[in-house]
């Protein structure tokens, strides 16, 4: 899978792909994310990609000609399956869409900043509105951070058996078991004695046990 991310602050996206998991799929070729400054297409020669808004009001708006190009080269480049917009008013992401999102081959990803990009950007080119969460980030590139990782961790190839994807948290909205490692008895806290058992289809049945009591405490809205 390619990713395409435009973003005015590439530096705030160096590192979240640079390590681990991220940096494995794509030094395996599975995973390739490129960072687009939207600077780059600025409409002068002082770096103006936003300005004021129409009717007035605090901030400013990422104007539509910078966006417009910048998208439109990436698109005569390659077809997107996706160009998704990171927004606090759009879709409340999930695991669900992360799942969708991963069968995809390429998908674009649009930073915002100050109060957002101007509407007509939205209407002509955006196929997907996506929001992390009910609360206020100050760009969408931490959104995109998020999303990348997701999405990444999902490609086949890239995780392997001991960190399979299928035994995460929400991949079938269960939240994950409590999980122990040494010391048996850590100053008189002692792990359940099933896990010590070797006992593994008992051992099985108590993680979805736990499993479940958890999510019905925790988040009993999954199960409904
Ligand atoms: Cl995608 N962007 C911003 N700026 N804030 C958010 C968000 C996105 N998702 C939740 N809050």
């Amino acid at each position: 899978m390619r990713i395409d991310i435009i973003t005015v602050l590439p530096e705030l996206l160096d590192s979240p792909f640079a390590h681990s998991i991220m940096k494995r799929a794509q030094e395996k070729g599975l995973l390739e994310v490129r960072c687009h400054q939207l600077r780059d297409f600025a409409i002068n020669k002082h770096g103006q990609i936003d300005d004021y808004q129409y009717g007035g009001g605090a901030g400013m708006v990422i104007m539509c000609e910078p966006l417009a190009n910048q998208i439109e080269k990436l698109q005569g480049e390659r077809t997107y399956d996706e160009v998704i917009f990171l927004t606090p008013d759009g879709e409340t992401y999930n695991q669900g869409i992360a799942n969708a999102f991963s069968l995809n081959k390429n998908l674009m990803l649009i930073c915002g900043h100050y109060k957002g990009i101007d509407q007509r950007i939205r209407d002509k080119y955006v196929t997907k509105e996506i929001s992390i969460g009910d609360y206020v980030l100050s760009g969408g590139e931490l959104a995109a951070a998020v999303l990348v990782d997701s999405i990444g961790r999902l490609l086949p190839g890239v995780l392997n058996d001991e960190t399979s994807a299928l035994t995460d948290s929400f991949q079938d909205n269960l939240l994950a078991p409590p999980v122990y490692t040494r010391p048996a008895d850590f100053n008189g806290m002692e792990v359940p004695e099933i896990l010590l058992s070797g006992n593994f289809p008992k051992i099985e049945e108590w993680r979805n046990e736990q499993a479940l009591q958890r999510t019905k405490e925790r988040r009993p809205d999954l199960l409904e």
